[in-house]
């Protein structure tokens, strides 16, 4: 008995625990750049690249490439979804550009066309690029197997076609994105109206949610079980009275009885 009164308690702890999965399996997938060199991954919302071991990036003169095609179901081909690249952070061995040593290089969908300039991304960068078309790709030189640089780059993709509204955000500068890149913690719009203010709460924040609500859910439910067992014992409200009569009792007159 006892047991089922805390039914309730396990079901809200399930339904806080799968809206927290939810916020945090929406995040954008993390690719890992160095695992993936001269590999074209198709994009149908958001990927964060990073590199984790520099010494499987190649040294010889040669680079490191990933290629990026944006996909989407809702746009044909003659309207392609475009790419968003931003770059969140690096750290490269370096100062800044012409960088000759170690850079990065964000290409557009003609393979030629150097988004990020002549002189490449490495010191401490910071900015963000469009692809005219539907792919882009990102180019990792490096001559030193040991550095410890690090980059996280965020690539988005996006269409100006008209935006399908069951299924993508419409961003504030004409842009549509997938839903599940709206308050995601990423500016994939390019100009943030994916992340209004207040939109987005931190994984701290969400865990005290979850932890406070089920307290709170727990407290009550025991005190409501404290409540129930008070009354069984007082005998409270444990059911009508025996002394009470039926109203429509025919009420009928004493009679004298004869015995012979
Ligand atoms: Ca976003």
């Amino acid at each position: 008995m006892l047991w089922k009164r805390f039914d309730t308690v396990y079901k809200c702890v399930g339904v806080l625990l799968l809206s927290w999965a939810s916020y945090v399996f929406c995040k954008p997938e993390e690719v890992v750049l160095d695992r993936e060199c001269n590999a074209v991954r198709f994009l149908y919302n958001s990927d964060i690249v990073v590199v984790k071991n520099w010494s499987l990036v190649p040294t010889d003169g040669s680079n490191c490439t990933l290629g990026f095609l944006a996909f989407s179901a809702y746009h044909n081909r003659e309207n392609p979804s475009r790419i968003h690249v931003s770059v969140l952070h690096v750290s490269l061995p370096g100062t800044k550009p012409p960088c000759d040593r170690n850079r990065l290089d964000v290409i557009d969908s003609d393979k030629i066309t150097l988004l990020s300039g002549p002189g490449g991304i490495c010191g401490e960068y910071s900015h963000s690029f469009d692809s005219t078309k539907d792919a882009v790709y990102l180019r990792l030189t490096s001559s030193n197997a040991t550095i410890n640089g690090k980059i996280r780059v965020l690539v988005s993709a996006f269409s100006t076609d008209v935006c399908d509204t069951d299924k993508e955000f419409s961003c504030d500068n004409g842009r549509c994105v997938d839903d599940t890149m709206a308050c995601d913690g990423y500016d994939d719009c390019g100009d943030n109206s994916d992340e209004e203010e207040g939109c987005l709460m931190s994984t701290g924040t969400i865990v005290a949610i979850v932890v406070g609500s089920c307290v709170v859910v727990a407290l009550t439910a025991a005190a409501v079980v404290m409540m129930l067992k008070r009354r069984t014992r007082t005998g409270w409200g444990a059911g009508p009275s025996m002394l009470s009569y039926s109203v429509n009792e025919e009420k009928r007159p004493l009679t004298s009885v004869i015995v012979y």
